[in-house]
């Protein structure tokens, strides 16, 4: 099981940014790259691989009963600004080294195995997550994506040109029946399992995401003529809103709540102008869908009132307001007994991070395969799993998958 580090390796060196760090945004030049390269490893062993209209791409081990709703796995590889390389990939090229596992020991399953690799995961071009994910399951009708605008002004449609995907945006939803069950192999992206000394992390729930863009506009002009009574300054208003996200989420009741300002610009940017304009987008969560949405409402209260008070306009949009996925506990049992097998210890744990498999959890039973990441770190040059820990990882989702497949 050597393969998938020498691939990991090579699948990090297509990226926009020099290593360590990693950058590859859904539909750039070097998302076509590594969606050609991992496809390529595929056929290599033989998988029948089609795409959808948006790039959600399958990959399958046909099984002896064709017929039957398949059993799928995978995550994603576009990769956030600057981050590393092993988020999402893990589970794309370790479903693969999965399917290589198991096709070593002459398994031969009866359902087909199918690793899917998710469009457009990270919410880097289009401010929001999951896009391939959430028009799978339907919870994202093609009339809503074709409105997305990309950092550029670009929409989906115009994005698309570039690759010859099959079929049509319509198409894209899967009916409930087309996977039997679903399993996400991925980093924990937190140091629960790390700090624990543990092997594997099962998933039970996936926290609630949420997202919101705001734009202020205030008065702007000359740093040195405007005294201070007689401004309307956009980034000072900015900068106590991105404080108060701060402050609710630690001042919430549940310690799940988290809260972030994840992007804050403010125009005309220069040293003796005031900022006349700001943009800010907002990641709030939490595990239990009523704390966030309190806490999104108080959000929204603050905003108001910081801009009344400030005497600056503001425009507040919901990007996403999701719920938590429960996952399955028969696909949880068949994790545990798979680390079991193998002699690994596990825990059962929450994801605190989303991932494509809160949407798959809305068509198929779901459920996630974790391991540790180095301090817990993720989104950043930093993070790091090693050969060793992605080898369990592998072989509890091949033995998973060989139990799932096998009837
Ligand atoms: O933000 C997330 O939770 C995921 O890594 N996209
Ligand atoms: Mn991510
Ligand atoms: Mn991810």
């Amino acid at each position: 099981m050597q393969k998938i580090h020498k691939e990991l390796e090579k699948l990090a060196s297509i990226s926009a940014c020099p290593t360590p760090s990693v950058t590859r945004i859904v539909f750039s030049e070097q998302d076509a790259k590594a969606r050609e390269y991992f496809i390529g490893l595929c056929t290599d062993i033989g998988l029948k691989v089609r795409t959808d209209a948006v790039g959600n791409t399958f990959c399958r081990w046909e099984g002896k009963n064709k017929d039957l709703p398949a059993i799928g796995t995978g995550s994603h590889i576009d990769a956030i600004p600057e981050s590393g390389m092993y988020d999402g990939t893990v589970g794309v090229f370790g479903g693969l080294e999965a399917i290589r596992y198991l096709m070593e020991m002459g398994y031969e399953p009866e359902r087909s195995i199918e690793v899917l690799m998710f469009t457009s995961e990270e919410p880097t071009r289009f401010g929001i997550g999951c896009l391939g994910s959430r028009m799978l399951c339907g919870q994202l009708s093609p009339e809503e994506a074709l409105k997305f605008k990309d950092f550029d002004g670009r929409g989906l449609a115009e994005l698309l040109e570039r690759f010859d995907f099959d079929g049509t945006l319509d198409e894209v939803k899967m009916g409930n029946d087309y996977y039997d069950a679903f399993v996400e192999f991925h980093i924990e992206q937190g140091p629960i399992l790390e700090k624990e000394g543990l092997d594997i992390g099962i998933v039970t729930k996936i926290a609630a995401p949420s997202s919101l863009r705001v734009s202020l506009i205030g008065q702007g002009g000359h740093a040195g003529a405007v005294l201070m009574d007689k401004r309307r300054d956009a980034g000072c208003a900015a900068a106590e809103i991105s404080l108060a996200v701060e402050r609710i989420a630690k001042e919430s009741t549940s310690p799940d709540t988290v809260a972030t300002t994840g992007i804050l610009d403010i125009k005309p940017r220069a040293v003796n102008s005031i900022p006349k304009e700001a943009y800010l987008e907002i990641d709030l969560r939490d595990t239990d869908l009523e704390v966030r949405d309190k806490a999104l409402e108080d959000l929204k209260q603050e905003i108001e009132e910081i801009c009344k008070r400030r005497n600056i306009e503001s425009t507040v949009e919901l990007i996403n307001k999701d719920s938590p996925a429960i996952c399955e506990t028969k696909l949880i049992d068949a994790v545990e007994a798979a680390t079991k097998e193998l002699g690994l210890t596990s825990k059962k744990m929450i994801s605190r991070a989303y991932h494509d498999s809160l949407f798959m959890a809305q068509v198929c039973p779901t459920t996630m395969i974790f391991i540790p990441c180095r301090d817990g770190i993720s989104h950043h040059a930093d993070e790091y799993s090693t050969p060793e820990q992605i080898e369990k990882g592998v072989k509890t989702l091949a033995l998973t998958l060989k139990t799932l497949s096998s009837k």
